[in-house]
C-alpha cells in the first residue's frame, strides 16, 4: 500500500473553475502576527442573548471541547486543498456557550490587525465549521494562522480568518474585510461567487 490518498475522487470534489493544489501554500494580506499569550484572548461579542460579551484567555479556549473536521479549502484565486483534516472547537458548541440573541441574522469574524470576513448565521451554524487550532493532528504554524483560525468548508477560504480573536454577533448584515473590496458577499465555490458584481438582489448590502 501506497501512502493514503487524500484527492481519490477529486473529480466530483472540486467546485467549478478550481485545480487541486500539492503541498500547502500560505495566502493571505499583510504580515503574519506575533502570538502573546499573555494579551491573547477571544471574545464573542455583539447581539448576545444576555447582551453580555464572552470571553476567553488562551488556557481557557484550548480546554473547549476539541472535534476534528475533514475538508477541502478552495481558494478564489482557483486552487483547492482537499481532505484537510482539522481539529478545534465546533462553532456550534461556541454558539451554545454564547448563545446570540434571536435576531442575529449574521456573524462577522474578526482577527488580527482588523481583518475580518461576515457570514450568514446559517453559514456558520453548521457541524463541519470549525475554530482550528490544529491541522493533522498538530498545532498550526504561525503562518496558517496559530492560534486560531476559522474553516468554514462549503464557502470560499478568505471566509475563514487566520489569527481569529473574536466573533460579533449582527443583527443586519455588514461586509468584511475582502466582501468590501469587490469580493462576493456570500462566496459559494459550488455557486461560483467569486465578486460582488456577481451578488443577486438579497445578496449583500449595497454597495
Ligand atoms: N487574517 C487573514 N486570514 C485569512 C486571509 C487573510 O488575508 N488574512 N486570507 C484568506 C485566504 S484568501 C485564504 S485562501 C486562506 C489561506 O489559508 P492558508 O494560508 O493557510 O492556506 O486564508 C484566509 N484567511
Ligand atoms: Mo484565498
Amino acid at each position: 500500500m501506497g501512502q493514503p490518498d487524500n484527492r481519490v475522487g477529486e473529480a466530483g470534489r472540486l467546485p467549478p473553475g478550481q485545480r487541486p493544489q500539492r503541498g500547502w501554500p500560505v495566502t493571505h494580506y499583510g504580515p503574519v502576527p506575533r502570538f502573546r499569550p499573555e494579551r491573547w484572548e477571544f471574545r464573542v461579542f455583539g447581539a448576545t442573548a444576555d447582551g453580555d460579551k464572552r470571553c476567553w484567555n488562551h488556557e481557557e479556549f484550548s480546554a473547549l471541547p476539541y472535534e476534528t473536521v475533514v475538508a477541502d479549502l478552495h481558494c478564489v484565486t482557483k486552487f483547492s486543498m482537499l481532505g484537510q483534516e482539522w481539529g478545534g472547537v465546533r462553532a456550534t458548541t461556541l454558539l451554545g456557550l454564547a448563545p446570540p440573541a434571536p435576531e442575529t441574522t449574521h456573524v462577522m469574524v474578526w482577527a488580527e490587525y482588523g481583518y475580518s470576513a461576515n457570514l450568514r448565521l446559517s453559514d456558520f451554524d453548521r457541524e463541519d465549521v470549525l475554530l482550528a487550532t490544529h491541522r493533522d493532528g498538530e498545532l498550526l504554524t504561525a503562518e496558517h494562522g496559530f492560534p486560531l483560525r476559522l474553516v468554514v468548508p462549503h464557502l470560499y477560504a478568505w471566509k475563514g480568518p487566520k489569527w481569529v480573536r473574536g466573533v460579533e454577533y449582527m443583527t443586519a448584515d455588514r461586509r468584511g474585510f475582502w466582501e468590501e473590496r469587490g469580493y462576493h458577499n456570500v462566496g459559494d465555490p459550488w455557486r461560483e461567487q467569486r465578486y460582488s458584481y456577481q451578488e443577486e438582489p438579497g445578496e449583500g448590502p449595497e454597495l
